[in-house]
Parts: C-alpha cells; sequence; structure tokens
C-alpha cells in the first residue's frame, strides 16, 4: 500500500494523526562498525563517495545499453542504483510493451522483410546534443544483429520509433549523433550485397559485398527519424566499426574505423584458416574520414543513387566529389573517438600496444594538398599514417575505447587484455595512471564523456562476464560495472554493480538535472505517437460499441473502478478494449490484464491505452487493475463474459445481501466524519498559494472529480432510503465515502507537498 494512502486512510478511520517515525540510532560506533564488517579506510572513504543517502538522487543518469536483453538500462552515478529498465527492441510486460497495440505498433516498424523480431543486440546509446552538449531530450540505441536504430522520447522515457536499415544487414557502428543531433550515424560491420535479398557467393565477395555508413536525419520537432531524408555512403567491404561526428574545427566531417580491410571470408570448414587469422594478418586496416555535410549536398542535388527506395552515395561518386578519404590504422582497431575540442581523433589498435591520435589539422592540409600515398582497391585516396598522425602512445596490451576528462587533454584509454584504464594526456603523448579493473573491460565512460564539454568526476568501467567477483548465480555470469573516481591525479576505484541484463556494450551519463521527464500526459494521449488516441473516453463517456463481430470498449480508470465493470461479448468476437487513465496525481498508473488472453498495460496518468484480442474460448475471464494504485487496488476488477453463441439468460438479478437502516446510519455517520476532514484540508490548501504548484493544482484537479461525483451517488442513496432500500440505500452511501478517501488522499499529499515546499499563506 501507498505511504500517503495508508495515512490518509488511517487518518479517516481513526481522526487520528500518524505518528512521526522517531529515528532509532545504532550505538554501534564507525569504529565498531568497521571492524565488524572488515572494512579499510580506504572501503570507508568509498563509501562515502558513492553513498547517496536515502531520500536524496544521483547527480548523474546513466544510459547504458542492454546488450542482447534489447533494452536500456538507467542507472544514477554514483549510487549505481538501478533507476528502470526501458523497453526498446524487445516485449517487456510490466511497460505493457508488446502487450498493448499501441507500443505493438511500435514494434512492428522494426519488422524486418515482414517478420516480426523480437529482441534485438543493442550496443551504443548515444544522448541528443545542442551545440555539441547534451541536451536531454532524446535517447538513441543500435541493434547490431538486426540492422535497426530506435528513438527514446526523454520526456517520458518511451521507444517512440524504430527504423531498419534499408541496406545493411548488420549495424554496429551507431549509434552517435553530429552536434546538433540533425543526423545520427550508423555504420554496417558485417558486409553484404547491399540490395535485398539479393545472393551472391563469397567468390564475390570484393565485387558484389558491401560495407557503408548510414545518415539517419532526425527531426527534432516531431522527435522522429525521417528515413526519406537519410542517406547512405556505400563504402568497402571492410567490416566498418565504429564512427564519431567531428566537432568545432571537425565539424561536418564523421570518422569510421573499421578492421578486417583484409577482406577474408574465412571457411573454416574447408580447411582454409579461421576468420581471426585471415582479418588480422595485415598491419593497418583503415579509418574512414568522410565530409558528410557535403555528402548530404550531393544527396539534395540527386548525386545519389536510390538502392531498395534509399538515398546511397556510391563510392565512385564519394570519391569523384572528394568526400570520402582513407588513413592507415594500426592492427585490428576498435573505436573511435573525437576529443572533445574537435581536434583529434582517437583509435586504438586491438592488437597493437598504441592508440594513435589523428589530427585533423593535418588530415585536411593533405586533403587540400592532394598528398596522398597509394589508392584502396576502390579507388580511394589513402592519406599516408605519418601525414595524419598527430602521435602515437603506447598504453598497454589490448587498447580498445577511450573518453575524456573535463580538463583540457586528459583521456581515459580501456585496455582489454590487461584489464586496466589507462589515463593519459593525448595533446602530450604521456601516461599519467593506470588502474587495475575487474576484467575484461570493454568500453569505459566518463561523465557526459561524448559532448564537448565531458564533466569529469567518474569513470564507469564497463567490464564483461564478472567471473569470481559476486555471490555466484551459475554459468551465466552477471557483467560488472565499475565506478572510478577521476577527480583527483590519481584515479581511485569505488564500487562494483553486477548488472543482471545482457551484456551492456556502452553507456552515457547525463547530469540528471538535464533530465526534465513530465509525470503524466493530457488525458487521451497515445504515448507511442505523442497524439490524441482515437480510442480516449472522459468520465461520462465510457461506452461499448457492438458492430458485427468488432466489440470495441471505451473505459477509463480511475481509483478504483474500471468502467466498464463487465464486457459482454459471444464466442469468436474480436475486442478492443481501449483504456484511459483520468488520473493527474502522478504515482496513479494503473495497470490493466484479462486473465488468459496475454494482454497487459500500463496505463500512467492521461494516456490512453488499447489492447486487442479475439475472445476465442467461451467463459468468464476476470479483468483488473494490475498496479497497485489504492487501498482499494484490489476491488479495482472486472469480467469478461464470453457467451456461447446464441445463449439466452435464464435467472435475470443478481444475488442480494441483507443491509438493515442500521447499517446505513453507520455509513451516514461515517461519511460524516470524513467530511469534517476533507473540510480541514480544503481549508489549509486554499489558504495557501497552492496555485504555484503544478503538482499540487493536478492533485487539487483530481480530488475536485472525486467530490463532483458525490451528488450523483448522494442522490442514489437518498432515493433508495426513501423506499427502505437499505441495500442499495447503504451501497451508495459506502460509494459516497469511497469518492470522499480519494479525494482525502489527494488532498493529505496535497497538504504534505505544500508544507514541505514552503508554500505560503494568502491574503
Ligand atoms: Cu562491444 Cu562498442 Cu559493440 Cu567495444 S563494442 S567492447
Ligand atoms: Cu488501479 Cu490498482
Amino acid at each position: 500500500m501507498k505511504k500517503m494512502s495508508k495515512r490518509a486512510i488511517s487518518l479517516l478511520l481513526a481522526t487520528s494523526v500518524g505518528l512521526t517515525a522517531s529515528a532509532v540510532w545504532s550505538a554501534e560506533t564507525l569504529q565498531d562498525v568497521l571492524k565488524r564488517r572488515n572494512l579499510s579506510q580506504q572501503d570507508l572513504l568509498a563509501a562515502a563517495k558513492t553513498y547517496v543517502p536515502t531520500g536524496k538522487r544521483d547527480e548523474f543518469v546513466t544510459f547504458s545499453s542492454g546488450g542482447q536483453s534489447g533494452q536500456v538500462i538507467v542507472y544514477g552515478v554514483p549510487s549505481m542504483r538501478i533507476l528502470k529498465y526501458l523497453a526498446v527492441f524487445t516485449p517487456e510486460p510490466w511497460q505493457g510493451y508488446g502487450y498493448d497495440e499501441n507500443s505493438k505498433a511500435v514494434l512492428e516498424q522494426g519488422k524486418i522483410d515482414g517478420k516480426t523480431i523480437t529482441w534485438g543486440d543493442t550496443h551504443h546509446p548515444a544522448i541528443s546534443e545542442t551545440n555539441g552538449e547534451y541536451d536531454g531530450q532524446f535517447l538513441f540505441i543500435n541493434d547490431k544483429a538486426n540492422p535497426r536504430l530506435a528513438v527514446i522520447d526523454l520526456r517520458d522515457f518511451e521507444t517512440k520509433q524504430i527504423v531498419v536499415n534499408p541496406i545493411f544487414k548488420s549495424e554496429h557502428g551507431g549509434a552517435f549523433v553530429s552536434p546538433n543531433t540533425d543526423y545520427v550515424i550508423e555504420a554496417a560491420q558485417y558486409a553484404a550485397p547491399l540490395e535485398n535479398k539479393k545472393f551472391y557467393p563469397l567468390e564475390e565477395f570484393n565485387d558484389k559485398y558491401r560495407g557503408g555508413v548510414t545518415y539517419w536525419k532526425f527531426d527534432r520537432k516531431e522527435g522522429r527519424i525521417v528515413p526519406k531524408d537519410s542517406f547512405s555512403l556505400e563504402l568497402p567491404p571492410y567490416s566498418q566499426d565504429l564512427s564519431d561526428f567531428g566537432k568545432g574545427p571537425s565539424d561536418g566531417w564523421s570518422f569510421t574505423n573499421s578492421f578486417c580491410s583484409e577482406r577474408y571470408v574465412g571457411g573454416i570448414e574447408k580447411g582454409r584458416p579461421p576468420y581471426e587469422a585471415g582479418c588480422s594478418a595485415k598491419d593497418t586496416d583503415y579509418l574512414h574520414v568522410i565530409n558528410w555535410k557535403k555528402a548530404a549536398e550531393l544527396v539534395a542535388a540527386g548525386k545519389a543513387k536510390k538502392i531498395n527506395g534509399h538515398n546511397v552515395i556510391m563510392m565512385d561518386t564519394a570519391v569523384k566529389e572528394g568526400i570520402l578519404f582513407l588513413v592507415p590504422e594500426p592492427k585490428s582497431p576498435h573505436g573511435v573517438d573525437v576529443t572533445p575540442d574537435g581536434k583529434f581523433m582517437i583509435v586504438a589498435g586491438k592488437l597493437d600496444t598504441h592508440v594513435s591520435v589523428y589530427s585533423f589539422e593535418k588530415i585536411q592540409a593533405a586533403i587540400k594538398a592532394g598528398k596522398f600515398e597509394s589508392k584502396d582497391p576502390y579507388g580511394i585516396p589513402v592519406i599516408a599514417l605519418k601525414d595524419a598522425v598527430h602521435v602515437q602512445v603506447p598504453l598497454g596490451l589490448g587498447p580498445l575505447h577511450t573518453q575524456y576528462d573535463s580538463k583540457a587533454c586528459i583521456a581515459y584509454t580501456s585496455l582489454y587484455v590487461d584489464s586496466q584504464v589507462a589515463k593519459w594526456n593525448y595533446c602530450e603523448g604521456k601516461v599519467l595512471d593506470k588502474l587495475s579493473v575487474h576484467y575484461n573491460i570493454g568500453h569505459l565512460m566518463s561523465m557526459e564523456g561524448d559532448s564537448t564539454k565531458p564533466a569529469g568526476k567518474y569513470l564507469v568501467a564497463l567490464n564483461k562476464l564478472a567471473i569470481d567477483r559476486f555471490v555466484p548465480v551459475g554459468p551465466l555470469h552477471p557483467q560488472n560495472h565499475q565506478l572510478i573516481d577521476i577527480s583527483n591525479d590519481k584515479m581511485q576505484l569505488l564500487y562494483d554493480m553486477p548488472l543482471p541484463l545482457g551484456e551492456p556494450h556502452y553507456a552515457v551519463s547525463i547530469a540528471a538535472s538535464k533530465l526534465k521527464p513530465g509525470v503524466r500526459y493530457k488525458v487521451g494521449t497515445d504515448s507511442r505517437t505523442d497524439k490524441p488516441h482515437p480510442g480516449a473516453a472522459r468520465a461520462g463517456e465510457e461506452r461499448v460499441e457492438r458492430q458485427g463481430n468488432k466489440v470495441t470498449v471505451y473505459g477509463t480508470l480511475i481509483r478504483s473502478h474500471i468502467t466498464p465493470e463487465t464486457i459482454e461479448a459471444e464466442v469468436g468476437d474480436e475486442i478492443t478494449i481501449n483504456l484511459t487513465n483520468l488520473e493527474r496525481a502522478q504515482d496513479e498508473t494503473h495497470g490493466f490484464t484479462v486473465s488468459t488472453y496475454n494482454v497487459h498495460a500500463s496505463v500512467e496518468p492521461g494516456k490512453t491505452v488499447s489492447i486487442k484480442f479475439k475472445a476465442d474460448r467461451e467463459g468468464v475471464y476476470p479483468y483488473y487493475c494490475t498496479e497497485f494504485c489504492s487501498a482499494l487496488h484490489l476491488e479495482m476488477q472486472g469480467y469478461l463474459l464470453v457467451k456461447p453463441k446464441g445463449w439466452k439468460p435464464t435467472k435475470t438479478s443478481l444475488a442480494k445481501a441483507s443491509y438493515t437502516e442500521d447499517d446505513y446510519k453507520a455509513t451516514l455517520k461515517k461519511v460524516a466524519d470524513t467530511q469534517a476532514v476533507i473540510d480541514s484540508v480544503v481549508g489549509y490548501i486554499t489558504s495557501v498559494n497552492y496555485k504555484d504548484f503544478p503538482d499540487v493544482v493536478a492533485m487539487v484537479e483530481d480530488a475536485t472529480d472525486q467530490l463532483g461525483k458525490i451528488a450523483d451517488a448522494k442522490a442514489k442513496h437518498e432515493a433508495a432510503a426513501g423506499k427502505k432500500d437499505w441495500e442499495q440505500a447503504n451501497l451508495w452511501a459506502e460509494q459516497v465515502w469511497q469518492y470522499q478517501v480519494k479525494a482525502a488522499d489527494l488532498g493529505l499529499r496535497a497538504k504534505t507537498y505544500l508544507e514541505q515546499n514552503g508554500a505560503k499563506k494568502v491574503k
């Protein structure tokens, strides 16, 4: 039961003020606890740096990929407390995602070749940016396995759109956003023919298989990607890896690294050496340097070819127009990260001990001078490594990904083989500090680390498959996100957080103060389209419509009843139930399900959701609210009655309970006592400036709604009493009390809110 409801009820029933919990402090001292729990001073310091006291909030919010769960994990930093899992590519029952029609429509956008795909391999989330800084409006995430990209609106943390890449068969190198989020980039990993459903043998790999990068056009006002304004570049079959957009001086350019530029195609079963040998034979792969602004202009000028209906700039056009260049990069690189000032791009070679710091200025000078060392087999000009590199720094074994500090020139790179993080200076090429992390580090992530203004303070090491770390839970291990303090010269490891959901490859963190999610929808909103829902109903508009064998319910949810409370159907009917949550108070989410029909909806305040199914079996199917919304939540119920064809009733009245006049009088007394409480609360609220508090205004509106229903119920109990129908009289009087309880609950919450938020007396 919710705290305030409980308090409201106890107030109403006992008409006594609830006790304030008195703090009881343990007699143990800090020293006692350190000793008893075998903790060091260092542990204590780490605990003090991560502990967020009860009632307090985290400074940063992290959005982590949920890996193969196809979701996004949201947690706070520094506490590492998990806040939410966002449903993206995979059905998620709590949020009704994939169990109601509106969210199903989003999942359906992700169909490929007519096939519904109910999972995703998420890798790289990206937060929308304005002038290169995180703005907290949108989140994007890719699906590597099925080449898709999803848009999540951070106003309600819901997935709004999934787009399918029209020319790739995999998509690893995304999502990364341009400094004003006008484009979101994704790169293919596994080269394949760009035409859909086209077969070419591996013998034709070099000629017919292609890689590429896609630039998805994002319409910020609509909050949606616009496929028709998006485009791709055809690239050689080089296993394009991650990408990054330029910024500042390099704005207008993007960078995509690659591996397996050997174009090796394996064949272990034919006695050929495996991929891993063939793909790492050469000493260098290629960094792709692309002028995307000019590419967008070429598309606008009609220089793109349509493949599967999508704009693609072919390699020969890109070369001719001078928008595509290559630079060698050492051995099997992974990731490319543009520095916050946009002057350098950092690439690490997994099989090399070095990271290479490329200078944008040098690359531009080489391009201007037409100074190329060669061309690749596809005619793309190759800039010599020495003409592009600012510095190469030996960091350790297996360098992977790089992130940036708030301090100039400071970077952090993960060392996979060494299981370490290296802190270094990329301007001077100096290693400053190294910290051993748990095991198998992949990405690492600093606060706002992809933006032009990294916030420093903390770094998270994303370690894979945490063996020997946590209480064992079977052969599949959790992952381990380790929190590191980077505010001082030496890094300090603070905390290990097991992540029990997929392999989170990458994460992004934003200052919590930049997130401004809403708490309710405008009544009747389809949250997945952000438009009015055609199935919405307001109080009093509830109805059931039948057309042929289609039964459509326009229902509402409000504490603590579902309208309608019975739905009658015939076997074989197609049933659509639209439900609008009429509440405005922010914690009044109702859930809805019908027994055995595999449907579920989460209906937050103001939202309208539809569920749909075929009543394919006759019988009696309870439906109910699945979220503990109020004291009488368990009573928030109803029946779907699925009758056999041609069924006729034989009994026409419901069984009656016996109530007396005394029962009725007792109920009236309860009603009068409750009204006194309501009057005092209303007296307080109206004595202060409650209108200055939108949350309170919403609660007052909800309470007024509830009180507004009393007149009707009162007329009914009085009419029944006049006819000495004590059953009806008592039950309608009870219903008056129900409305009062809900109004009083809201009123008391509003009062507490006002008291805690410094409301001032008016007049
Ligand atoms: Cu796992 Cu960024 Cu997909 Cu590296 S990626 S570790
Ligand atoms: Cu509504 Cu429980």
